[in-house]
């Protein structure tokens, strides 16, 4: 019986966002037919080439499993097409002050005909980003935006060829769903976080709150920082667990806030007590789900961000196309009863 809760509720969250995926394809189709949503690119639209040589350069965001997968779909997609990718040392730590030194450095050493960026902060970055534009190389925000991710009509910031990542609020309402469905819809949770300036953590928690204002009955005890640190994840987990023993479920917002609150779960001994939804399908997470000690996982898609971010610019530069200013690609939701599912392996990070 509970299990038929479980799956019934799988499927029903998986229906609401490909209900939300199928508006958001065709609010697409109809922006594209009045073309207020779609912007051609400078360099890349008029006199299109189709055997320009192509260097495009990426730089990620941090070092974690899910740029490294972003980064596999990018190098296949390069390969495929013939155009050049280089990628940048990936930065130890998420910081503003760091990426923008490694982008000045990479930017004067390789040139490119476009950048594909994860900026970790959405305002910090439009100024450098803003001047790497003028020079007349495309750029293209991958997972994280700038501004507030609107790159269709005129501002400061929608310069950007277009932005290719997760709707990460709807992510985190689809979160809230979940949790509460976990948790039996009544009591305390928790979300661990990461930083607020990243449009990705900031949308998620948004739409996490949301979501669970929906239930009247779950708390919603406090939202942690963690600064993309995994041990910071894992104290502040723990110090939160401290002032609420009766905490009944917790929503990790990425890789280093997730597994250091599965980690401090770990640790006291609470598995099962409460209920983990973690966000962003690493090896570390997928394997705890598979031996009871998560109960959910969201995965995005970052090889086909990859992908369709090189293959978008690609064709913008030798095609000519009007590249949409929004790409998406969907989730997936690991679960229990299907972590074991070998279809659903393609979805753990490499
Ligand atoms: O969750 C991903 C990414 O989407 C986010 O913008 C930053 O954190 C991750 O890289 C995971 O660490």
């Amino acid at each position: 019986m509970e299990d038929c809760k479980k799956i019934d509720f799988f499927f029903s969250a998986r229906r609401t966002f490909a209900l939300a995926a199928a508006l958001a394809g065709a609010a697409a189709l109809v922006c594209g037919a009045l073309s207020g949503c779609f912007g051609g690119s400078d360099r890349g639209g008029a006199g299109a080439d189709k055997d320009r040589q192509l260097t495009f350069l990426f730089v990620p965001g941090v070092n974690d499993p899910f740029y490294t997968t972003m980064e596999t779909g990018m190098r296949a997609k390069a390969e495929e097409l013939g155009v050049e990718l280089v990628v940048a040392p990936y930065p130890e730590l998420w910081n503003p002050d760091v990426q923008i030194r490694v982008l000045e450095e990479q930017i004067a050493k390789v040139d490119p005909d476009a950048l594909f960026i994860s900026p970790v902060a959405s305002d910090v970055l439009i100024e450098p980003l803003k001047r790497i534009h003028e020079r007349g190389i495309q750029v293209v925000t991958v997972d994280t935006f700038i501004g507030d991710g609107d790159y269709s009509s005129p501002s400061d910031y929608s310069f950007p060829l277009t932005y290719v990542g997760s709707d990460n609020e709807l992510g985190g309402r689809l979160m809230a769903e979940h949790l509460a469905e976990l948790v039996g819809q009544k009591g305390k949770v928790f979300c661990q976080a990461s930083n607020p300036d990243a449009s990705s953590i900031a949308g998620r928690v948004k739409g996490f709150k949301e979501g669970i204002a929906q239930y009247p009955n779950i708390e919603l005890v406090g939202v942690a920082w963690c600064l993309d640190d995994e041990a910071v994840a894992e104290r502040q987990t723990l110090e939160t667990l401290r002032r609420h023993p009766d905490l009944v479920g917790i929503f990790g917002v990425n890789v280093f806030s997730a597994q250091g609150s599965y980690r401090a779960i770990l640790e006291t001994g609470l598995t099962g007590a409460v209920k983990v939804a973690s966000w962003d399908a690493t090896p570390t997470l997928i394997g705890a789900l598979e031996r009871g000690e998560v109960d959910l996982v969201l995965a995005q898609k970052p090889a086909e961000m990859g992908e369709l971010a090189v293959e978008w610019t690609a064709k913008s530069f030798r095609e000519g196309v009007k590249v949409p200013k929004k790409a998406i690609p969907g989730f997936e939701f690991f679960t229990r009863d299907n972590v074991l599912d070998p279809a659903m392996r393609p979805f753990v990070y490499r």
